[in-house]
């Protein structure tokens, strides 16, 4: 028995869409272990991605079908699999009446800023297929499955880097003389970080006029790739991209020190974000589900643990390289993207910790266990996906063919 299994979860029919993906894996096998009933929902198109882009993970993946049948194998526990596209509303339709979820965890979205930047058809796709899946997803929680509770992944860039402290979701105003509590501004900077807007619109609007319950997660950047339950067995295994499409900062930053490539900090590296263990993600999720918002009620929860510059990052990377023996170095690369490289960053990230997360901050301990895996598979690193190739500034509409 996988340990910390129990049965805490027993009862509640959970819909896990993108879990496939690097949080949905993860977060699928930390629900099942917990006892919840966990069903997955997933095009598969993130591998697609890959193969388009020539790439592939860190981490030699299994599929879908394996991962699922070791799992059953290890813990005794079914992850049911609905294999097909959010935006096909009738296979959703399926998926909803069959598995009749009490809870969806909504991780199913095109989630690279730089691919919603290579050309316009790619920007399309990222808006339609996010925005359109999370419309799709409403409807069917309004028509299947009225009381469940919708857990989204949002995403911490929806505030962009304003000049004031960054709240959780609303922010209270007063305007001459009146005041009122108002969604906090958005302002994203590419057209992936504006789908997540877009959806929390359509998400708040929808808990209005249909009494739907959500909860809109903000989540800062994802680092690491091991959680207990994906460090079973090799067949558990989790993705972890590192290209310059895919890859996010600290985890690429880990790779590229295993590799002995220089650390890529792009532009001044002043650039601050909010950022979280892949261990505390799930366990964001899982406090989210067991403490449900109310019929109607569109919650915005900030989810990271700790800010860090790129310049920080590139700083602790380079003194765990050296605990390792590893000699680091980091460039200064043209930033290929259009965003502020020194400005005020100052998010609020309390109501998660209120609800009792525990969270693993970035340790040396970490930084040696996610390089250490990196250096594992290091013979698996393509140098030539390392730097990045997207501008924000040359977007074009002739669509970019990728040759490998
Ligand atoms: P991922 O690309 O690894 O996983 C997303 C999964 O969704 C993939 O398996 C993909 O095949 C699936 N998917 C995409 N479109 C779909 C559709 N139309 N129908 C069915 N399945 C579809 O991404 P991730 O890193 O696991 O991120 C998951 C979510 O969390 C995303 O919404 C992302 O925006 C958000 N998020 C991620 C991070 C991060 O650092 N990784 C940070 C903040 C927020
Ligand atoms: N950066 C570098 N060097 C690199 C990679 C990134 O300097 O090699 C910089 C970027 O310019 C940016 C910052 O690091 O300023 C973060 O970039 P990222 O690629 O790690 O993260 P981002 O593009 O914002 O997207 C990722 C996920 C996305 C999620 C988002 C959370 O891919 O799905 O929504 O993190 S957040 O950043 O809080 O909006």
């Amino acid at each position: 028995v996988p340990s910390g299994s129990s049965d805490k979860g027993k009862g509640t029919k959970v819909m896990i869409i993108g879990g496939d993906g690097y949080c949905g894996w993860a977060t699928a096998l930390h629900l099942s272990n917990l006892g919840y009933e966990v069903a997955i929902v997933d095009s598969l198109i993130r591998r697609l991605f890959d193969e388009q882009l020539g790439t592939q993970t860190l981490t030699p993946i299994a599929s879908l079908k394996n991962r699922v049948k070791k799992w059953k194998q290890l813990s005794g526990k079914q992850i049911s699999v609905y294999v097909g596209d959010i935006c096909d509303f009738e296979f959703l339709e399926d998926a909803f009446k069959s598995f009749d979820p009490q809870a969806v965890v909504h991780y199913g979205e095109q989630r690279s800023a730089p691919y919603s930047m290579m050309d316009r058809s790619r920007a399309v796709f990222t808006q339609h297929n996010n925005v359109i899946g999370t419309m799709n997803v409403l409807f069917a929680i309004k028509e299947f499955a009225n009381d469940c509770h919708l857990v989204k992944l949002g995403t911490m860039g929806e505030y962009g880097t304003p000049n004031i402290d960054i709240e959780e979701g609303f922010i209270t105003i007063t305007h001459n003389g009146r005041t009122d509590t108002l969604p906090y501004p958005k302002q994203a900077s590419s057209f992936y970080h504006l789908s997540k807007v877009h959806d929390s619109h359509n998400i708040a609007f929808a808990c209005k006029a249909w009494k739907i319950r959500a909860t809109d997660l903000n989540q800062g950047v994802v680092y690491g790739v091991s959680t207990p339950e994906t460090s079973l067995d090799v067949e558990l295994i989790n993705r972890l991209d590192y290209d310059g499409v895919f890859g996010t900062a600290l985890n690429r930053f880990c790779v590229q020190a295993a590799v002995g490539h220089p650390l890529t900090v792009y532009g001044k590296g002043g650039q601050t974000r909010g950022y979280l263990d892949i261990r505390d993600t799930v366990q964001c999720i899982e406090l989210a589900i067991a403490n449900p918002a109310k019929p109607g009620e569109f919650r915005v929860f900030n989810q990271f643990t700790e800010q860090f510059s790129v310049n920080d990052l590139a700083r602790v990377v380079t003194q765990a390289g050296e605990k390792l023996g590893i000699e680091v170095k980091a460039i200064n690369v043209p930033n290929p993207r259009v965003e502020a490289e020194e400005h005020y960053y100052n998010a609020k990230h309390t109501k998660l910790g209120e609800l009792g997360l525990q969270p693993h901050l970035l340790s040396d301990a970490l930084l040696d266990s996610l390089l250490n895996f990196a250096v594992i598979y290091k013979d698996r690193v393509d140098m030539a996906q390392i730097m990045p190739t997207v501008s924000w500034k040359k977007a074009g509409v002739k669509p970019v063919t990728v040759a490998t």
